[in-house]
């Protein structure tokens, strides 16, 4: 595996490898890897001759009062699991690098950026979709993998890559759970052990209400409520929103249908984590 820090020579690696057949692909990452990001990985792995994983803590999509500074860097661990996974480039530079004071550009992710985790953490998704659409023209990708665990991420790039015809197919990867149900994040380790302990209460409520759809509820509100009367009883942890939407406008539907996403953002002390369920896809 080679580590490239700077852009342009990752680019020249990448067009070389596409003028010589081989197809690229890329995985997205902040790093402080996990098995979740594996799994990407793995995948990508399977289907391309060549693997690009990149590793940036993206300033760009971190709130003022978010943990862009405390997030975890573990580089030389990340890298000794990416070497295992055989990967061929790993692609980590700095923030000056990636976007340089000249940089002015950036990409706006329309309505649907403003709603769920947008109205929460205004600007994120425009943070994360100007550093993808960078690593994409970076890394040239034939296939770009990404995790259904960050499900409006996952559309909003489908959306780009739509809106600007990039030639990249954007797969879709299931979420990689810890066996009590917690959805892997690189954000767990904030967690102490009394938080870890309720933590598994957010997607055992997702299932309780995915269920209830698979036993006849359609009432989308109705789902939404019983998801967050189960969190209720989690000392500790205070629900930012529950929220039963349409993959294609992110709005509630009148009536809850197969398809539809089930997604909810708590806190447990400042930690914020994320989950969500697809209506009619669960097991229990
Ligand atoms: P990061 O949080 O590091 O996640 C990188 C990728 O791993 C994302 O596509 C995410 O959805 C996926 N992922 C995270 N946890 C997962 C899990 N438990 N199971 C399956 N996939 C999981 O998402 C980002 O970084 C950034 O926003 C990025 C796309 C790199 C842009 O900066």
């Amino acid at each position: 595996m080679r580590i490239y820090e700077d852009p342009y020579l990752l680019q020249q690696q990448a067009l070389a490898w596409r003028q010589a057949g081989e197809e690229i692909g890329l995985v997205p990452t902040m790093g402080a890897l996990h098995a979740g990001h594996e799994s990407l990985v793995t995948r990508a792995r399977r289907e391309n001759a060549r693997v690009v994983v990149s590793i940036f803590v993206n300033p760009l999509q971190f709130g003022p009062d978010e943990d862009f500074a405390r997030y975890p860097r573990p580089f030389d661990q990340d890298a000794g699991r990416l070497t295992a996974l055989q990967v061929d480039a790993l692609f980590h530079p700095s923030v000056d690098q990636l976007f340089p004071r000249s940089f002015k550009s950036a990409v706006d992710p329309g309505p649907l950026g403003d709603r769920l985790e947008g109205q929460a953490r205004p600007g994120h998704f425009r943070g994360v979709l100007t550093a993808v659409l960078k690593l994409f023209e970076l890394a040239q990708p034939k296939r770009a993998y990404f995790g259904q665990k960050d499900i409006q991420q996952l559309l909003l790039v489908r959306q780009l890559g739509r809106d600007f015809a990039l030639p990249v197919h954007v797969v879709a990867c299931p979420t990689v759970r810890e066996p009590d149900g917690l959805a892997l994040s690189s954000r767990n380790v904030y967690l102490t052990a009394e938080q870890r302990q309720h933590a598994p209460v957010i997607f055992a409520a997702l299932r309780a209400a995915e269920a209830a759809f698979r036993r006849g509820e359609r009432d989308a509100e109705r789902l939404e409520q019983l998801a967050r009367d189960r969190m209720a009883a989690a000392p500790g942890l205070a629900v930012e929103y529950v929220a039963c939407f349409d993959e294609i406008g992110l709005q509630r539907p009148a009536r809850a249908a197969a398809g539809n996403i089930l997604a909810t953002a708590v806190k447990l002390g400042s930690t914020r984590l994320i989950d969500n369920v697809v209506l009619g896809a669960g097991s229990d």
